[in-house]
């Protein structure tokens, strides 16, 4: 049951595909909820019973249980992670209200701007979610936790398939600079025996950072290195900015400007803000007619072989605006020789700080939506997931039989139909390796499914052991892409001592393919979440909605790994009986079955351990010595592992990977093992 209310003149973002009706009415019987038009904006609140979980949220800090904190969906560029942070690079403005005594229901605030969701940080038995004036707000109903995710999933229309080699082990760092260190990355990977399905682009690729360019000195045969490495199994997926370089003779910025298609200050002039390539220009991706135009800029490379894509600094990320800068300058200027007092001094670093990602700078551009003039605030977590749109909808003309991959660091809800994310630049820290598992969860029930993190970490020097516990836990993840920024430690596995370990636990991914993939997809056909918080699954128990360290993959599997450095294994919940699944390699696996309860289980660094449920089983592929990529498996012959006393059914899914032609449910293979 889905309720409906309309707050205002609401900006249609895109989120929901399904029409519902406004209404009823009556709340429903929630009790403690309460829904006011207030000064400031439409105010929800709800009074928390201390044994209420609130779960959702997507892309943010902390825990699986969210209460306890203020969360801003306020689309922000900051590679600095803290537990202090309220924003990340998203808005995923849905939750779930998880009670014992009473139903559980979701809420999800339908607002482009800025969101808060005070989940009972400032008072602990309250949470208020404040929006803006022009909202729509839908409360979800529903007899389960689970039932209510898929609601809200029907709601919001079936999620993003990428190609099959998607889900292949990737590697990325910032400053691969040219075609030789491309080849190099390849060779020492294949020299290894480690398959490797992608190799990333980052803004290196391009000349002097302009969209849809590439640097002719360091990449002379842009098509002839796209096809090698697809010899090789590996393809090859660039960045793409959202800012376009201002440029005379850059056909991008000039077209754009021609055509009135970037964002305009007040005055109705081409906004300018800084980003990498310096001064730039915002395509408007709002706009039906400029998204068109932008989305068919992929084009080029596209007919080089590129058949993958990842769009970053969306939010808009913004190093500056040209005005502001001019305003920080000058004040800046006027302290020159003056004896800075502690608040002078200190106001100073701050207007520097400032200059980016500056809230004011959201106000004073605009976008035209279709002949509508709205200022840029009123919009700002929508623009990333446009720019993925225009990508994803020029795709459909461009190479409309195939599937391409595309990922976008800004999300809204609604994009997640248009591609997944990456959960942007977090560091080489044990806190972030148990973070990016709690939030798979919580990106899940918002219908982003294709996603990971950066393994090994983004920001930082990884140690040896943070990679492979990394790796570990990252062992389900649909994206699992090791990727790094420039100026940190290398982080290619061919950079460590115990390579074979690294190869190890890498083909002992590509062995879990089958079931990754099996269970990707049916998540997509059903509405369902492959990542879900124990207490989805287990609903009397009453010990699973507090384990934070812990989630259920696909049908089959729960995972728990070691996320402290020099643990040499941990405490582990089940809820019913499990197989504890431990593997060394591919081909060396030891099951032992654990009673439902508290166990203290060993993992050493140099194994994996997953938990399957009773009842249940997942296929296994059994790959030569020599696989390279996800290309070699074809074919495959399967090992099952299962854990029930009878006879075990699975429900199998696989297709050819690339195509659209997707195998309807009732054609879905039924195996018994
Ligand atoms: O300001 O393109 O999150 O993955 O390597 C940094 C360089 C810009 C941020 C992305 C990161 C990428 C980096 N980008």
């Amino acid at each position: 049951m889905i309720w409906k209310y309309i707050f205002g003149r609401p900006i249609e973002t895109g989120a929901v595909v399904m029409g519902v009706p406004e209404g009823p009415q009556d709340l429903p019987d929630i009790p403690g909820l309460k829904i006011q038009e207030q000064q400031e904006g439409v105010k929800l609140s709800c009074r928390m019973e201390s044994s209420d979980v609130v779960y959702g949220l997507g892309e943010q800090m902390r825990g699986i249980d969210k209460r306890g904190f203020t969360y801003i969906s306020d689309a922000l560029d900051d590679a600095v992670h803290t537990e202090d942070r309220h924003s990340l690079y998203g808005g995923h403005n849905f939750l779930i209200l998880g009670r014992r005594e009473q139903p559980s229901f979701g809420i999800f605030v339908d607002d482009p701007g800025r969101v808060v969701f005070d989940v009972g940080e400032t008072e602990m038995d309250q949470m208020v979610i404040t929006a803006g004036s022009d909202c729509v707000v839908y409360l979800v109903g529903g007899e389960s936790l689970k039932d209510i995710a898929k609601q809200f999933r029907r709601l919001i229309g079936r999620s993003y398939i990428p190609p099959k080699w998607a889900f292949g082990y990737q590697q990325s760092r910032w400053g691969y600079l040219n075609e030789e260190d491309v080849r190099e990355v390849v060779q020492k990977h294949h020299a290894q025996g480690i398959p490797l399905d992608a190799v990333y682009l980052d803004i290196d690729y391009m000349e002097d950072y302009k969209d849809f360019t590439v640097d002719k000195e360091r990449f002379p045969d842009l098509p002839g290195l796209v096809k090698e490495m697809k010899g090789r199994g590996v393809h090859l997926v660039p960045i793409i900015d959202a800012g376009v370089k201002i440029e005379e003779g850059y056909p991008v910025y000039e077209e754009g400007v021609a055509e009135g298609y970037f964002c305009k200050d007040e005055d109705g002039k081409d906004f300018v803000g800084a980003v990498w390539p310096g001064k730039v220009h915002f395509p408007d991706v709002l706009n039906t007619k400029a998204r068109e135009w932008f989305g068919g800029k992929y084009r080029g490379l596209m007919e080089q072989g590129i058949d993958g894509f990842w769009n970053d600094m969306n939010e808009p990320a913004i190093f500056y605006s040209e005005k502001n800068m001019e305003k920080v300058m000058d004040e800046i200027l006027s302290m020159r020789g003056k004896n800075l007092d502690l608040h002078a001094f200190f106001h100073m670093k701050d207007l520097l700080l400032g200059l980016s990602n500056n809230p004011e700078d959201h106000k004073s551009f605009y976008h035209d939506m279709d002949g509508v003039r709205v200022r840029h605030d009123r919009v700002h977590n929508i623009y990333g997931y446009h720019m993925t749109r225009a990508a994803a909808e020029a795709f459909e003309k461009i190479a409309p039989d195939k599937r391409t991959l595309l990922f976008s660091r800004s999300s809204y809800i609604g994009m997640h139909r248009y591609g997944g994310i990456w959960t942007g630049d977090n560091k080489s820290w044990w806190s972030h390796l148990l973070l990016s598992i709690q939030q798979m969860p919580a990106l899940n029930m918002c219908g982003i499914l294709y996603t990971g993190c950066d393994v090994g970490g983004f920001g930082g020097d990884t140690s040896e052991d943070l990679l492979l516990r990394w790796l570990g836990a990252a062992l389900f993840t649909p994206l699992m892409r090791n990727h790094a920024a420039l100026g940190t430690r290398r982080q290619e596995v061919y950079q460590f001592g115990h390579v074979d370990l690294f190869r190890a636990f890498i083909r002992i991914r590509y062995g879990l393919l089958p079931y990754i993939y099996s269970e990707y997809m049916k998540a997509v056909f059903q509405d369902e979440m492959y990542f879900r918080p124990l207490a989805f699954d287990y609903p009397e128990d009453v010990h699973a909605p507090r384990v934070e360290d812990q989630v259920l993959v696909g049908e089959s599997v729960m995972m728990a790994p070691v996320y402290t450095q020099n643990a040499t294994g941990r405490y582990v919940y089940l809820p019913e009986g499990m197989m504890l699944v431990r593997m060394r390699a591919l081909g060396d696996r030891v099951c032992e079955v654990l009673e439902k309860g508290h166990h203290y289980v060993d993992m050493a660094l140099d194994e994996v351990v997953f938990f399957v449920r009773k009842g249940h089983a997942l296929p296994l592929a059994v790959l030569d010595d020599d696989i390279r990529s996800t290309a070699d498996m074809r074919d495959l012959s399967y090992e099952w592992i299962r854990f029930g006393d009878g006879p075990v059914e699975y429900v199998f899914y696989d297709d050819d990977g690339i195509s659209r032609e997707y195998v309807p449910q009732d054609r879905w293979e039924h195996v018994v093992i």
